[in-house]
């Protein structure tokens, strides 16, 4: 009964003005009218959360006018529609972002005042949808920004998680995880699709027989069953109707299979059985490029693939489109390759449930898929057991067998006798124990596969898809990443858009290539004042929520140096600590010394089981504790570890950052897009020829651009010779001292066990190469210093970062994936009513 619709007399429903105007009166009676209705209070009761929830109702209904519209002109024209699979989604708050994307963000500001409320107050209020862990999953709603803003049809696919990315707070210098409840306020943003659901299994064993026809079948009798339920979250794109649908999967446990047990008298397996299935979407895995190889984990990920997939072919076979067409209808992008378990899926759902035959279905699948890389890691290629594999996956583990051996016999003609190619290539990995190489999973069924930086995409051919890049040339590609303007410049940084549109006008936020219209008035004084001034406002803003959140001080007029980002030694936040100990003892040593002051300011969360990197959190604390109360040196410098990095956090740093620093091991970071967003807000960049540093220096000018360190090829070449760290560390009085002392307990009221395993694995070991950049780091940084006391140079500098940064929209990156791999067009949406 729930699947039935309602059919009306009236083809067109009324729209009241108080669900859909944009002016400041409807807003108000809007507002009021949820208060009244759907909080059940009155203004002189109401609380704040009363408040924001009202007034995201009221945008949510807006919202809804444009995505009905959206969905009613995507099922009229017969258009290819991108569906975008993400274990993650780093969304950030909605509230704001939609008051933007719908235009009405001043009338909102006009008609909670009139209301007697402040807006900025309801807006921080949110809880953010924390369904990510870093860059990956932040891309994933960048992209899903820019795909509405471009007008084209998409779907985003992914987990309702329970508990997103765990809070961080910081006791005693330790990171400390506490969790993150995002939803027990309720979430205004989302609508359950209750009569959208679908049944997913797991364990079990495959039966084979023949059937009557004489095909040979597979039945698979699984150990339990889950259902999965549609959580859907509008996506509006910026000043245009396209709302495009964010669906997640919330995982349940069956009608049926309660019935069963709780008739049987089974009363505690039926309540296990139910917990079981809830888990699969109750927490978000907190490992950023590191995996787990855990069951659940595995679980998820096959979860809300088959929940996906099983909606996309409803969606297809309803439009009364053949299955064999699938591909026509859909472009299925995987954001890495955590949903890379889609092939077999498919595979599985072609040929079990649709009756097709395997090269058939072998053709369906590989002209629908397309995936993207975003990790250069050896350590973070996913892999899993394939005992494990088959306990979770009986029938899956069957076709992936099955898949491998058509095309390793296939590869074995190509390749002739090299063995080495074959087992490079193949999908099922030997050794003590076999295991499934997802990678290659994906690399097989896709026909497009991308990196997501010129020199990452270089780098994969010559690398980690060596063999895969010899094997089909053709289906390798760049796209390079981007990131929203309307999150990352408009919503974040309001002074600086207010300028940069006072000059050019605010055709920039939609065509960021316009912002190359500011290139004029680098050299203008005046200009260059303002531009300088509202620097100067965001980094009071941020001063204040320092002093808040940390009780640390600092001073707006020094230069904030900031590295914001997931800890993890590839990144080298110690390289970080290393020259912010060198400038303290160079004052110790010299306190009469003329230093530019420096505030450093450090964010990003550690996982929760990686040891080092919990370390380096202590480290940068520790060596603040000491620098921040030391009257000797601490007008000059600062040190500030800013807790619980998340996009709420990193919204109110970028804006005030001068200095980004962006120094991981050339080779290592596949592109990095807060780089992006603080060269955009006009922090000058300190950085290694990695990833996007590398097109973002070729498009600021390399004078703009602050560049230091040894090349990816000097990496590769350093390690071959037999890289020794210690003896740049002997070799180097000011990084010897700084060693020693985290060694000796300096930092660490001579507790001189603490940093043990960090120093000795830099000196001794040093993976990610610190010691080998120290020097050329240190230089540079010298640079910097001495570049910031030109003001007027460094506006100019700033200016055109800023002004140069077009390339790096979004908006980009997602035309090229359009153009290029999805080959789908914009579909301009007319709102329901309007003619
Ligand atoms: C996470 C898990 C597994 C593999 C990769 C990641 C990940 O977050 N990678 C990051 O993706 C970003 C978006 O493409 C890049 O900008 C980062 O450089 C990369 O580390």
């Amino acid at each position: 009964e729930e699947k039935e619709t309602v059919k009306s007399e009236n083809k067109e429903v009324l729209i009241q003005d108080a669900r859909t105007g944009l002016t400041v009166e409807a807003l108000k009676k809007a507002i009021l009218n949820n208060l009244f209705y759907v909080q059940g209070k009155y203004p002189e009761i109401a609380t704040r959360n009363d408040y924001y929830m009202a007034l995201s109702f009221a945008v949510r209904d807006r919202l809804l006018q444009r995505w009905t519209s959206s969905v009613k002109q995507y099922l009229e024209g017969k258009n290819r529609v991108v569906s975008y699979l993400s274990a993650e989604y780093l969304l950030g708050p909605h509230l704001a972002n939609n008051l933007i994307n719908l235009g009405i963000y001043k009338e909102m500001e006009q008609a909670t005042q009139e209301l007697g409320v402040n807006l900025q107050w309801l807006i921080d209020k949110e809880v953010e949808p924390g369904l990510g862990n870093g860059g990956l999953g932040r891309l994933a709603a960048c992209y899903m920004d820019s795909l509405a803003t471009l007008e084209v049809p998409a779907i985003g696919y992914g987990i309702r998680y329970q508990f997103g990315i765990f809070e961080q707070d910081i006791r005693d210098g330790w990171q400390v995880e506490d969790t993150d409840n995002w939803l027990r306020r309720g979430n205004p943003w989302e609508i359950a699709r209750r009569e959208l659901n679908y049944e997913v299994k797991l364990g079990g064993y495959v039966q084979h027989y023949m059937d009557r026809d004489g095909r040979y079948r597979s039945n698979w009798m699984p150990e339990l069953t889950v259902k999965g339920v549609a959580y859907d979250t509008p996506i509006l794109g910026y000043k245009v109707n396209t709302c495009n649908a964010l669906r997640l999967w919330k995982s349940e446990a069956p009608k049926s299979f309660d019935f069963q047990s709780f008739n049987s008298g089974d009363y505690n397996h039926a309540v296990n059985q139910k917990i079981i299935c809830e888990n699969i979407s109750k927490v978000l895995y907190p490992n950023d490029e590191t995996i787990s190889g855990k069951i659940l984990r595995l679980q998820q990920q096959y979860f809300f693939v088959s929940c996906s997939l099983q909606d996309m072919i409803g969606i297809h076979l309803r439009q009364g489109e053949k299955i064999e067409d699938f591909n026509v209808t859909f472009a299925v992008q995987l954001n890495d390759t955590h949903p890379a378990i889609a092939i077999a899926e498919m595979m599985r759902l072609l040929l079990d449930e649709h009756d097709l035959e395997w090269v058939d279905a072998w053709r369906v699948t590989t002209r629908t898929f397309a995936y993207t890389n975003h990790t250069l890691l050896p350590e973070a290629l996913e892999t899993w057991d394939l005992e494990l594999f088959g306990s979770v996956l009986p029938r899956h583990l069957e076709l992936i067998y099955e898949i491998n051996k058509r095309f390793l016999d296939e590869v074995t003609i190509k390749v002739y006798g090299d063995h080495q190619k074959i087992s490079s290539l193949s999908i099922i990995g030997e050794g003590p124990r076999k295991f499934i190489k997802m990678a290659n999973l994906a690399c097989v069924g896709s026909f497009a596969i991308n990196g997501v930086a010129a020199l990452h995409s270089d780098l994969l051919k010559k690398t980690v898809l060596k063999d895969w890049y010899a094997y089909s040339p053709e289906k390798f590609s760049n796209k390079t990443n981007g990131v929203t303007p309307r999150r990352w410049m408009v919503l974040s940084n309001p002074k600086l858009t207010a300028l940069i549109s006072e000059k050019i006008g605010e055709n920039w936020i939609k065509h960021l290539d316009e912002l190359k219209n500011l290139e004029q008035y680098a050299d203008d004084p005046e200009f260059q004042k303002s531009w300088m001034q509202v620097k100067l406002e965001m980094k009071q803003e941020l001063a204040k929520r320092i002093l808040g959140k940390t009780g640390v001080k600092v001073d707006p007029e020094s230069m904030f140096d900031i590295q914001v980002k997931r800890i993890h030694e590839y990144k080298r936040q110690h390289l970080n600590v290393l020259h912010l100990i060198t400038l303290y003892n160079r004052l110790k040593q010299n306190p009469k010394m003329d230093m530019v002051p420096r505030t450093f300011i450090f964010a990003g969360k550690a996982a929760p089981g990686y040891k080092m990197a919990k370390l380096i959190i202590k480290l940068i604390t520790s060596v603040g504790d000491l620098v921040n109360n030391d009257p000797d040196v601490n007008h000059r410098l600062k040190v500030v570890f800013y807790p619980n990095y998340n996009v709420t956090n990193a919204q109110r740093i970028y804006p005030a950052a001068d200095l980004s620093e962006q120094i991981s091991t050339a080779g290592k970071e596949a592109s990095g897009t807060g780089n992006m967003k603080l060269s955009m807000n006009g922090a000058l960049t300190i950085g290694t020829l990695d990833g996007a540093n590398v097109e973002i220096r070729e498009v600021v000018g390399e004078e703009n651009f602050f560049l230091f360190g040894l090349t990816a090829e000097e990496v590769t070449q350093k390690r071959n010779e037999g890289y020794d760290p210690y003896t740049y560390y002997k070799s180097n009085k000011e990084l010897k001292l700084a060693i020693d002392q985290i060694a000796s307990g300096y930092f660490s009221h001579l507790d001189d066990k603490i940093f043990k395993d960090l120093v000795n694995n830099l000196i001794y070991h040093d993976p990610f190469l610190v010691l080998a950049d120290y020097e050329s780091y240190v230089a540079c940084q010298d640079k910097v210093s001495e570049a910031f006391r030109d003001k007027a140079a460094w506006a100019r500098m700033s200016i055109l970062n800023t002004a140069r940064m077009g390339k790096f929209s979004s908006d980009r990156s997602i035309r090229e994936y359009c153009d290029d791999i999805w080959k789908v067009k914009s579909v301009p949406v007319h709102l329901n009513g309007d003619s």
